[in-house]
């Protein structure tokens, strides 16, 4: 008695990938087994008030010692693929000189079970957990940084090598440097507009360097993800028009235009020039930013709205964004208050495909946060994530029948885990996971999603 979605059964292309995402310090927990070392979110989420409920990612899902009954869960749930993160700080503790040998151990059997589960890995080598000894060095506003993370990559690519089927370098470089370094309400909590670009700069150069290491190693497929968002404006004004133009360049186009085609946009450039200047932009950097990628990972939530509104301070992840105001999301909402609105992914991917084409698109993450309560037979009944995943896979799939080169689309996320500043109050899996005692329950989406990969496609009828 799952909800009835739209009647319409739809196919997906043969081969399209299908997969759950994770992310190390939102599952792992084991902070300090085995020689790991502080990350950047150990840290913040120490500083009170940062983090909802005083929430650490010390136990989290423990995923560290249950990987086995974990990938065995992803076997049963007919999950083609894996996308999961890299601890920097598992691997190389204070973030540059010694390997911990029983840190990348961990990766190395965690492979070698998703492979032995039939299942493909795709590797994410930075999804936000730095080095602490390495934020103690200036973090992503140090150029230093990059060279590192060139580094760490060699050192995992060596161990994991051909095993990976598809590396990502970096997950969400805005993120990373604007609600990190600018806005403050991520690791390392800084509140900086000239860190932020200096650090988005750098987490660039990172990426680029990265995939040259790992195509020097002969890596398989390098790719980047990006949190896009298409920007909406609130009403048809030039002014409203012009609000929407900066606020696409600073979230999307900074990341996708030095990566895809070699420059920053002006509007980039003029904003990132009044705070602090453009003097860590060096020599061949948008040489390296721009090495040709395999694929481009997405991750979609929601569309950003925007208005004109003179007068307005810059919203603190904005600089440079006088004027625009951020009109608070209209229902339906998720549990997270961010808008359902699956269109907003069928035209970004086409968007994409018309805007930079060549480059094939993967969905690294969508999903929703919503208010699970077991039943008391441990039933999950998550009608509205259900209806959530099923919308936007009818978006994609019409992105994809309007010409989009989208290869696969991976549900964030396999487990309920530690959602950042949000703690463990935000549901995102389609497993539901007991904190007290650790249990995972898969939820009704659970069972949806893989009769969806079973079929590759929606079905006729109610899942
Ligand atoms: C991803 O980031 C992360 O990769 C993942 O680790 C995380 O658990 C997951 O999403 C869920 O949060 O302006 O109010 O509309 C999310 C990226 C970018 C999504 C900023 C929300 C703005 C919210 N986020 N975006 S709002």
């Amino acid at each position: 008695d799952t909800p009835q979605t739209d009647a319409r059964p739809l196919a997906f292309p043969p081969g399209f990938v299908w997969g759950a995402a994770t992310a190390a310090y939102q599952i792992e927990g084991a902070a300090r087994d085995d020689g790991r070392g502080p990350s950047i979110w150990d840290t913040f989420s120490r500083v009170p008030g940062k983090v909802a409920g005083g929430d650490t990612g010390d136990v989290a899902c423990d995923h560290y010692h249950r990987f086995r009954d974990d990938i065995g869960l992803m076997a049963g749930l007919g999950l083609p693929a894996y996308r999961f993160s890299v601890a920097w700080p598992r691997v190389q503790p204070d973030g540059s000189g010694p390997v911990n040998p029983r840190g990348i151990g961990f990766y190395d059997r965690l492979v070698d079970e998703v492979l032995q589960a039939g299942i493909t890995p795709y590797a994410t080598l930075y999804h936000w957990d730095l080095p602490q000894a390495l934020e103690d060095r200036g973090g992503w506003t140090a150029r230093d940084t990059a060279l590192r993370f060139a580094d760490y990559t060699g050192i995992v690519h060596d161990r994991l090598a051909d095993r990976v089927d598809t590396w990502t370098t970096v997950n969400e470089p805005w993120v990373a440097a604007y609600l990190g370094y600018a806005a403050g309400v991520h690791a390392p909590g800084r509140t900086s507009a000239a860190d932020a670009f200096r650090a988005a700069h750098h987490l660039l150069v990172a990426h680029g360097l990265a995939t040259r290491r790992l195509r020097d190693g002969g890596a398989r497929r390098v790719s980047l993800t990006l949190n896009l968002a298409p920007i909406v404006a609130g009403g048809t004004s030039e002014q409203d028009a012009a609000a929407a133009d900066l606020v696409d360049a600073m979230l999307n186009r900074q990341f996708l235009d030095p990566v895809l085609h070699g420059a920053y946009a002006e509007p980039v450039l003029a904003v990132a020039a009044r705070h602090g200047g453009l003097d860590h932009v060096r020599g061949d950097d948008l040489t390296v930013i721009a090495e040709p990628i395999d694929s481009l990972g997405i991750n979609y939530y929601n569309p950003t709205y925007v208005a004109a509104a003179p007068g307005t301070p810059p919203n603190p992840a904005y600089p440079g964004c006088a004027g625009i105001a951020f009109p608070p999301a209209v229902p339906p909402l998720t549990a997270m208050g961010w808008p359902i609105v699956p269109d907003g992914l069928g035209d970004l991917l086409v968007r994409l495909s018309r805007d930079y084409p060549g480059v094939p698109l993967v969905v690294t993450e969508n999903g929703a946060a919503f208010d699970d309560v077991p039943d008391a037979d441990g039933r999950v009944r998550d009608d509205a994530r259900i209806r959530y995943l099923d919308g936007h896979l009818r978006a994609a799939h019409a992105a994809l029948t309007a010409g989009a080169d989208l290869r696969g689309y991976l549900v964030w996320s396999l487990l309920d885990n530690f959602e950042w500043a949000e703690g463990y109050g935000k549901r995102f899996g389609i497993v539901y996971v007991d904190y007290a005692d650790g249990r995972r329950l898969p939820k009704d989406s659970a069972r949806w999603f893989r009769d969806v990969i079973a079929r590759n496609g929606l079905g006729g009828e109610p899942a």
